[in-house]
């Protein structure tokens, strides 16, 4: 079998990765208030991809090469989830296939459909598995823009300067402004905190550590893929703080689903 390619954004952490990607524009269906700007990365692909055995190889893109190197491949754009039609990534590239996805969404899709053997939509779960997803988004949303802080100061130089202007035009202000400590600080920490706890009442409505009980599904990958974003973009004492809400089971949920997908890091 040959291997994947993965296009992804590096980082200045140890292995690169941070976009534990990301908004699907499909994803900010509108349940509750519309989103503000896209809750950026979180990377589902990279534990479907582990979880499938598929072997995969990365190619690292700062964020203003990403258009001019996904024109060069060939990729489809996508949208921002404020509508901005742009290159984004992550973008997965199957040369078994010729297949070139662009979209987290569209590239667990093509997984599922091409490499079935171990599935991750199991019992017919893709549309109720999409809605749970949603929902979690549109929970976290109003408070993304703290994490979105939170990554401006871990990428490298140019991916920083970028993602800092282009993020301050899609939410009207400075990147000071996002989340400074204090009471609007609070207010993200108090949204994340409430996010958690519906999460938790869902997890729970099952006996087992997947949401599906004993099925594990892309529902605890893409739980999963957030928390890694979380892990990755913020201090220490502030995922420290989240891992141990709920005795512990959002640090243990990430720990579980690392290890069925083979996560190396
Ligand atoms: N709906 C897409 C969203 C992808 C997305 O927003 N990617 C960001 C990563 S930070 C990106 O590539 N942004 C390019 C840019 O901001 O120009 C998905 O789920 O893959």
């Amino acid at each position: 079998m040959k291997t994947l390619i993965l296009y992804d954004i590096p980082s200045k952490l140890e292995g690169k990765y941070w976009s534990d990607n990301i908004t699907k524009s499909r994803q900010v269906d509108p349940l509750s208030a519309p989103a503000p700007a896209d809750i950026t990365p979180w990377s589902p692909h990279r534990f479907v991809l582990g979880y499938k055995g598929l072997p995969f190889q990365v190619e690292w893109v700062e964020l203003p090469d990403i258009a001019p190197r996904m024109k060069e491949i060939g990729a489809g754009k996508n949208r921002l989830a404020d509508g901005a039609e742009t290159y984004t990534l992550p973008v997965l590239g199957d040369p078994n296939t010729g297949a070139l996805v662009t979209d987290s969404w569209e590239i667990a899709e093509y997984l599922e459909k091409t490499y079935p053997e171990k599935p991750t939509f199991s019992h017919k779960s893709k549309g109720l598995i999409r809605a749970f997803t949603s929902a979690l988004i549109n929970l976290l949303q109003p408070a993304a823009i703290f994490p979105i802080f939170r990554a401006s100061q871990i990428l490298n130089e140019r991916s920083a300067e970028y993602y800092m202007a282009t993020r301050e035009v899609m939410f009207k202000q400075k990147i000071s402004e996002f989340s400074p400590e204090g009471p609007k600080r609070d207010e993200h920490w108090a949204i994340i905190e409430q996010a958690f706890t519906t999460s938790k009442e869902w997890y729970v409505e099952e006996e087992g550590k997947w949401l599906m009980g004993d099925v594990f599904s892309y529902a605890d990958i893409f739980t999963a893929s957030i928390l890694s974003w979380l892990n990755r973009v913020l201090h220490e004492d502030e995922w420290e703080k989240i891992a141990s809400w709920h005795d512990g089971r959002w640090g243990k949920l990430l720990a579980d689903v690392k290890k069925e997908c083979n996560h190396r890091m």
